[in-house]
């Protein structure tokens, strides 16, 4: 819960237009479009520098949030770089069926690994942009968010003093763990949905075994092949929720990921040295609504997606396009449209990446949920997207997140 802001040490607390909490792709992004139009902030990270830049994580990105930062100066590096993705693949019964989006669409998807977007992303707010940004804080708490006077409060690393910054609006983009949503009062409704499965996600230091995302959907369970560079690849293995990491030897994955991933007319996969090895037992939420007083959500504090249609990313960028732009409209020019608006605006996306994670879900999961009902309904569906246009246009859209409306 939001608390009273404490007194002081200093005569007068330092104050910010604009308080970000956490640096990842949200907070960042925000703090670098508050920055370009000269609005002030301070953006307050956990983690250190380092960490932050390393931290393995997200990696496709969709077209329509490129080109949202590449309009805000912030897609130099990625548009450089990234790998751009025209197909995806799903394996079963042994074979594999190529979904070629971008021929249907025109539209592609963008492998960038997250922490080079965060390392672009602090590089441009902090030595670029002049931003102001304190690592490894400790103890952050927000108050009183209801008035027009709230404030942040945290631990200083070096001296262990509290410090207390005043603010006109806090974002709150520190993830899912964060101050921000310890600080929800209690009208805010928090709906949740458990996948009741677990996946081991894996990043591989191993070449990526196929040009394209590759979803293998096998009795044994599902696994993914998700490229992120020339010599990284991200790979997932369901098994049971709450499923011991150190249960899975290199080998074992390896031989269960072959299994669930093989398919006649393809090479075997590229094995290599496993850098991560972590269970995540799958679940989604929705904090409705974005918007507390004067505490702004945006990115995974205001809803998690489980990383099945890695969407999870996207929606904290465009959150923080719409945040960011409100802030600037209502800071500079006293036009509050964006920031009435952008809970309402970022719920229609979220809850349309939700319904096409679960139904993705169906897709992935069905054949090995041991009922074969459910795996006849699940190939019905599989075969519909590859057989329909209508429905491979659905399939298309949804997958690259590209309605026109949400
Ligand atoms: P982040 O990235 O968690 O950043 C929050 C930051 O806040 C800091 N923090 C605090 N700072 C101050 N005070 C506190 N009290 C704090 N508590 C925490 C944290 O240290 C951190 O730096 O949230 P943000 O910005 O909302 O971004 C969300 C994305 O990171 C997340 O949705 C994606 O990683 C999800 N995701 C994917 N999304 C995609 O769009 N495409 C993908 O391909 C994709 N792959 C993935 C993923 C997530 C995964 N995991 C780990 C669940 C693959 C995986 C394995």
């Amino acid at each position: 819960m939001t608390s009273p802001s404490p007194h002081s040490n200093s005569p007068s607390p330092p104050r910010f237009p604009v308080v970000v909490v956490g640096a990842g792709p949200a907070g960042l992004t925000v703090g670098n479009i508050l920055r370009a139009a000269g609005v002030d902030c301070l953006v307050l990270e956990t983690e250190s520098r380092e960490f932050i830049e390393r931290r393995p994580r997200a990696g496709v990105i969709e077209e329509w949030a490129v080109r949202g930062l590449e309009r805000r100066g912030l897609a130099g590096n990625l548009l450089e770089r990234a790998e751009r993705h025209s197909e995806c693949e799903f394996r079963f019964d042994g074979h594999g069926y190529r979904f070629a989006y971008t021929e249907l669409t025109g539209r592609h998807h963008w492998v960038y690994p997250q922490p080079l977007l965060v390392t672009d992303l602090v590089r441009e707010y902090a030595d670029v942009r002049g931003g102001e940004i304190r690592f490894g804080v400790r103890d952050v708490r927000l108050h009183d968010l209801d008035s027009d006077r709230p404030a942040v409060s945290y631990t200083d690393p070096d001296s262990g003093e509290r410090r207390l910054v005043h603010c006109d609006f806090v974002a709150g983009c520190d993830g899912a763990r964060g101050a921000s949503r310890a600080a929800l009062p209690d009208r805010a409704r928090i709906s949740r949905h458990d996948y009741g499965i677990g996946w081991l996600a894996l990043l591989a230091e191993a070449p990526p075994s196929a040009d394209r995302v590759l979803f293998g959907m096998h009795p044994r369970g599902f696994a993914g092949h998700m490229p992120r560079s020339a010599e990284m690849t991200r790979y997932y293995l369901q098994c049971p929720p709450g499923d011991d990491p150190d249960d899975w030897s290199d080998d074992r994955v390896w031989d269960e990921l072959q299994q669930r991933l093989r398919a006649a007319d393809r090479p075997p996969l590229t094995r290599g040295r496993l850098l991560e090895k972590r269970v995540l037992d799958m679940h989604n939420y929705v904090v409705e609504p974005m918007v507390f007083g004067r505490l702004f959500l945006a990115g995974d504090a205001a809803h998690l997606v489980a990383p099945i249609a890695a969407k999870g990313m996207n929606l904290a960028l465009n959150d923080a396009f719409l945040l960011g732009d409100g802030l600037v409209a209502y800071l500079t020019k006293g036009d509050p449209t964006g920031l009435d608006g952008y809970s309402a605006a970022c719920l229609r996306r979220v809850w349309d990446y939700q319904e096409f994670s679960e139904w993705l879900s169906g897709i992935y999961h069905g054949t090995s949920s041991g009922d074969p009902h459910r795996a006849g309904t699940t190939l019905a569906r599989l075969r519909r997207v590859f057989t329909s246009p209508v429905a491979s246009a659905a399939f298309a859209e949804q997958y690259l997140g590209t309605a026109t409306a949400y």
